[in-house]
């Protein structure tokens, strides 16, 4: 019998990479976000490219009630979920402490904090009788806080935090808990994270070769087939052009 896979922020990036990778590798999928249009193409070419089944679910993960009426009481079919990838997120504005925008924070820690929490607890029923695997994507940002992070910065902070307390407390239930940790990867991340202002959008990733979403897959796929007995707990993932969150190589 197939494999089922959850993942969150399937819309476009990491997310939509993620399915494809698992799709490619005969898994069933239950793909979730708030852009129905794009969501449901994502799940309409998969489907036809692979032919796996898929289940699209439109919703904000910020939206505790939405969340748990979703995903709560899923299809009989759909119940028997191996791995929830936590992927939704994003990053509003990078600006100084003093200037930063108090919405965008709100809207940040609703999302990347509380979006990855509601979303782990709606699921975990079904992820215990399965002894199932939850991949948390984290952040390089996630590791060291740079300038005008802020608070991105922490809400990615948090994801490692709550990673390793899913690690802990989950163990009575062989639940696997793992965080991918990426760095710059070019998606549509700056483009949210900068309100569409296409130009500091691809500066960010300009003089350099930054990562892609297929990486992130590729990475997603390595740590969900390793043996049953083994548990890849953490990954940091960069360019050969970035050390860390703080240094990164540009050619001039
Ligand atoms: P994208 O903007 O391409 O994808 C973000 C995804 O998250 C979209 O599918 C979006 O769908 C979904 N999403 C955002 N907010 C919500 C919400 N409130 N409810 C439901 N879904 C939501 O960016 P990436 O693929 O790059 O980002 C994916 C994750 O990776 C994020 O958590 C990000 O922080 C993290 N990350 C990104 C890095 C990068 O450099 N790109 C590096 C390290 C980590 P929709 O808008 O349709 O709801
Ligand atoms: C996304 C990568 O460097 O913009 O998490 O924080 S970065």
């Amino acid at each position: 019998m197939s494999k089922i896979i959850l993942i969150t922020g399937a819309s476009s990036g990491f997310g939509k990479a993620i399915a494809e990778k698992f799709a490619a590798g005969g898994w069933n999928m239950i793909l979730t976000a708030r852009r129905k249009e794009k969501l449901e193409a994502v799940a309409l070419e998969i489907e036809k490219k692979y032919g796996v089944k898929t289940l699209s679910l439109v919703f904000d993960v910020q939206d505790k009630k939405a969340v748990f009426e979703n995903l709560t009481n899923l299809p009989s079919q759909w119940q028997a979920i191996d791995i929830l990838v936590n992927n939704a997120g994003l990053a509003l504005g990078r600006d100084s402490f003093e200037n930063a925008n108090m919405e965008d924070w709100e809207t940040m820690i609703d999302t990347n904090v509380k979006g990855l929490l509601y979303t782990s607890k709606a699921v975990l029923p079904y992820l215990i009788k399965q002894q199932g695997h939850i991949i948390n994507i984290g952040s390089t940002a996630g590791k060291e806080v740079y300038k005008d992070g802020n608070v991105y910065c922490a809400t990615k902070h948090a994801v490692d935090a709550i990673t390793k307390a899913q690690r802990i407390d989950l163990l009575q239930y062989k639940i696997k808990v793992t965080a991918i940790h990426p760095g710059a990867v070019e998606t549509d991340f700056s483009l949210v994270r900068f309100k569409g202002d296409a130009n500091k959008a691809a500066a960010v990733y300009a003089g350099y070769e930054p990562l892609k979403a297929e990486d992130i897959a590729d990475t997603a796929w390595y740590v969900a087939n390793v043996a049953k007995h083994v548990c890849i707990n953490d990954v940091i993932m960069t360019c050969v052009a970035q050390a860390n969150s703080v240094y990164l190589h540009k050619d001039a």
